[in-house]
């Protein structure tokens, strides 16, 4: 029995055999993540008693007073990745700047951008949240790494994954080689394959878009929209049920597994869309494309798309292939 169990370790290891040239240092980088993230669920599943137990106004294992929730997020993927000598720089949706690593062990060839806490403002009502990572290679040649080595395309992602602290914890990565999904086993502490080679179901289920801006939206995506809900007279179709959290990691992840398209378009409040380029679509378009799916600005592929800054938004419509492609042709057709 236990030769079935394969933990997140394993995983990766084993799929780094399949690269000869491979080093081990994408793997322990894997691995200095999911560590982090186990670090981050603990803290999550005590984030509702923090009142009740005095946790707020007591000190961290550092010495620190206990800070809020997505800033220890991002305090700890940082810490756990500064001092490894695996990469040359990182980038966080909680910090304006490049964050540079300590050249104290030297700097690696990889580059780590992060979204720490995706919809920390729903950790107060006890909703799902999550943490988006993703990874490229350095363009810089040695040394600290650069600005620019933050900004590439999605093209060049090397791996990218997402961690959901919902009813269990999960984490879901790809390293160009499908999508594989970990559960975490609490008493073990440790991540177990459980959802290998996700592959997003041909028939959708789903449709997720925050409909209350519905006034804001494009003609195009009011059409759309109209059309996943079977009200197109001229193009009919059985509707999708609609979900929306409001937390990304899992609306996606839901949609994922599930089969359907979330959206996040540009409106008239927000001309650029919500989310993030570097930090939330990109990794979840690379994901997407790796199960199957397909991920869209709403005129071009999210992965097509030169980041001009850190903190870029984008509008994105992120799911089955054919939803995401009808989506681009009601803006195409309607909002030219
Ligand atoms: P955040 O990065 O400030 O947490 O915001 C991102 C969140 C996503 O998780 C979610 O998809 C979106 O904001 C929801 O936005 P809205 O409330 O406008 O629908
Ligand atoms: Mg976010």
């Amino acid at each position: 029995m236990y030769d079935q169990i394969i933990t997140i370790e394993r995983h990766i290891i084993e799929q780094q055999r399949s690269y000869p040239e491979a080093t081990g240092v994408f793997s322990a980088l894997m691995y200095d993540i999911a560590l982090a993230a186990k670090i981050i669920a603990r803290e999550i599943l005590r984030a509702g008693l923090a009142d009740i137990l005095g946790v707020a106004g007591k000190v961290n294992i550092q010495g620190e007073p206990q800070m809020k929730l997505d800033v220890f997020a991002h305090e700890t993927m940082v810490r756990m990745n500064s001092f490894t000598g695996r990469l040359a720089v990182m980038a966080s949706e909680e910090e304006e700047e490049i964050i540079p690593v300590s050249d104290e062990y030297g700097t690696g060839k990889y580059v780590l951008v992060f979204d720490p806490l995706d919809g920390s403002s729903n950790i107060d009502v006890a909703v799902s949240v999550g943490t988006i990572f993703a990874i490229y290679r350095r363009l810089s040649p040695k040394g600290p790494g650069v600005l620019e080595d933050c900004l590439q395309s999605g093209r060049y992602l090397v791996a990218a994954g997402y961690v959901l602290y919902g009813s269990s914890t999960v984490m879901v990565y790809t390293a160009g080689r499908g999508v594989h999904g970990f559960t975490l086993e609490p008493s073990l502490g440790e991540f177990l394959l459980s959802h290998p080679n996700i592959r997003i179901p041909t028939r959708p289920k789903y449709y997720s878009i925050n409909q209350g801006y519905q006034e804001y939206w494009s003609e195009g995506t009011r059409q759309f929209t109209g059309w996943l809900q079977g009200l197109d007279r001229d193009d009919p179709r059985e509707p999708l049920s609609v979900r929306y959290i409001g937390s990304l990691v899992a609306d996606f992840h839901r949609n994922l597994l599930a089969g359907g398209i979330f959206c996040y378009p540009a409106d008239s409040r927000k001309p650029r869309g919500k989310l993030r380029l570097v930090y939330e679509a990109n990794p979840l378009a690379f994901i997407t494309e790796q199960a199957g799916g397909y991920a869209s600005t709403g005129r071009c592929n999210i992965l097509d798309v030169q980041p001009e800054s850190l903190h870029q938004r984008t509008p994105l419509f992120i799911g089955n292939r054919e939803l995401v492609e009808r989506a681009e042709e009601f803006i195409h057709s309607c909002d030219e």
